[in-house]
């Protein structure tokens, strides 16, 4: 062989060997020598498993529940391949977390960031985006199961017709658990989203956070749950507490009217949180306490995203948090119409009388930031009872000072049209 040929094999040679080199097969991740495992780092404060470590996290199809930081838990994940050498470089997005009872949105699944140089990553500030309940979670690392931790989901998107959506069905199924406690027939810890043992006005407002929100399940991942969150800290440094009242203005500054047959009066459920603890609200629970049968509620509306049970003792709830302007924050607007002569008759506002939850038999108010898992008072922590007004209509012997606008029924229809 001349040493031309030589060479020419020589370089032939090292272009092969570059080659393989450069296709050399990735790392395959080997359940065997990969770990998985979880550390709960908070309690159960409320009636439901009280004392345990606290093991659930509430899922959102958006991915706006909570983190598993907030429900004080972290995941940690150790990827190794079949030779037990770390594999790095996993992107997050290749990380993911499922369960035959979650469907799992098709978007934002995955860990907190990317396999490091000895193979490890976790999940603490990621959240699930997800419908359904699960009482375990899958790790999914590229593809391969490297185990699973026992971690329990819910979240609003539960009972609905995909399970990868907070829609109607959905909060029809929500309504009918409403109100319900640990031990009662209709409770369930899928539908109590802070897990405290009462599915009340604290998970309502939960629920109206998330109504709406939806998503593209995985595909070839069976439908999934999810659950919400809610950021910590709340101070308490209000003295006063929050007032609900019957008006008959916007602004709350009309507390009479004289109400004549056939002729409508507007009134304003109002709330005023000024002075009080709380800054705003997320949802009211409350009855009218004094309405005759010969006066009725037309045209009634709740100024709120989500409202169950009647006009006159609702619990109602928005997605985001209502924050007073002009000192009030409007809960209901309707029309009071009387059918015959109407006595002096006082309007209080008072609990609802099946308030959705025992212990909270006052008008009831819930505060905007909800607190988190770990609040060491869940139960308490997230209402606040305000003082129910009292009204007054067609008082005797004085009538009112102030004249109420009265309008007729074509108006009023008028105003709705
Ligand atoms: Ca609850």
């Amino acid at each position: 062989m001349s040493r031309h040929t030589q060479g020419a094999i020589h370089f032939f040679l090292a272009i092969l060997l570059a080659l393989a080199a450069r296709s050399a097969p990735a790392q395959t991740v080997c359940p065997e020598f990969s770990e998985v495992s979880v550390r709960f780092n908070c309690r159960f404060a409320g009636q439901y498993r009280t004392g345990q470590p606290y093991d659930f996290v509430t899922a959102t199809p958006a991915g706006t529940g909570e983190s598993f930081a907030d429900a004080g838990m972290s995941i940690e994940v150790v990827a190794r391949d079949c030779q037990g050498a770390a594999v790095a470089g996993i992107p997050a997005a290749s990380i993911v977390l499922r369960s035959n009872g979650l469907c799992v949105c098709a978007d934002g699944q995955g860990a907190d960031g990317p396999t490091s140089s000895t193979g490890r990553t976790t999940f603490r500030q990621a959240r699930l985006h997800a419908g359904g309940a699960a009482a375990t979670l899958e790790v999914v690392v590229d593809g391969v199961v490297i185990g699973d931790v026992a971690v329990n989901v819910n979240g609003p998107a539960w009972k609905g017709s995909a399970w990868c959506a907070v829609d109607t069905d959905t909060k029809a199924y929500f309504a009918g658990v409403f109100g319900s406690e640990l031990g009662n027939l209709g409770y369930g810890i899928e539908s109590d989203f802070n897990e405290d043992g009462y599915i009340d006005l604290t998970d309502l407002a939960l629920f109206a956070r998330h109504l709406g929100e939806g998503c593209t399940p995985q595909t070839g991942v069976a439908a999934a749950g999810v659950r919400d969150g809610a950021p910590a800290s709340h101070s308490s440094s209000g003295v006063e507490p929050p007032r609900i009242g019957i008006f008959f203005d916007s602004l709350g500054t009309l507390d009479c009217a004289e109400l004549a047959v056939d002729e409508p009066v507007e009134y304003w459920i109002l709330a005023f949180v000024e002075g009080s603890a709380l800054d705003g609200i997320t949802a009211a629970e409350f009855r009218v306490d004094g309405l005759p049968p010969s006066v009725t509620s037309l045209e009634s509306r709740r100024l709120a995203d989500v409202g169950l049970g009647a006009i006159d003792g609702s619990s109602l709830a928005w997605s985001a948090c209502q924050r007073a302007e002009n000192g009030v924050i409007p809960l209901v607007r309707g029309f009071l119409v009387a059918s015959e002569p109407l006595p002096a008759t006082a309007l209080r506002v008072t609990g609802r009388i099946r308030p959705s939850n025992d212990l909270f038999g006052c008008p009831l108010l819930t505060r905007c930031d909800i607190p988190s898992a770990c609040d060491p008072d869940p139960v308490n922590s997230s209402k606040a009872c305000a003082v129910g007004l009292t009204a007054l209509v067609n008082p005797e012997p004085n009538p009112c000072t102030t004249a109420t606008a009265r309008r007729t029924w074509s108006q009023v229809k008028k105003l709705f049209r």
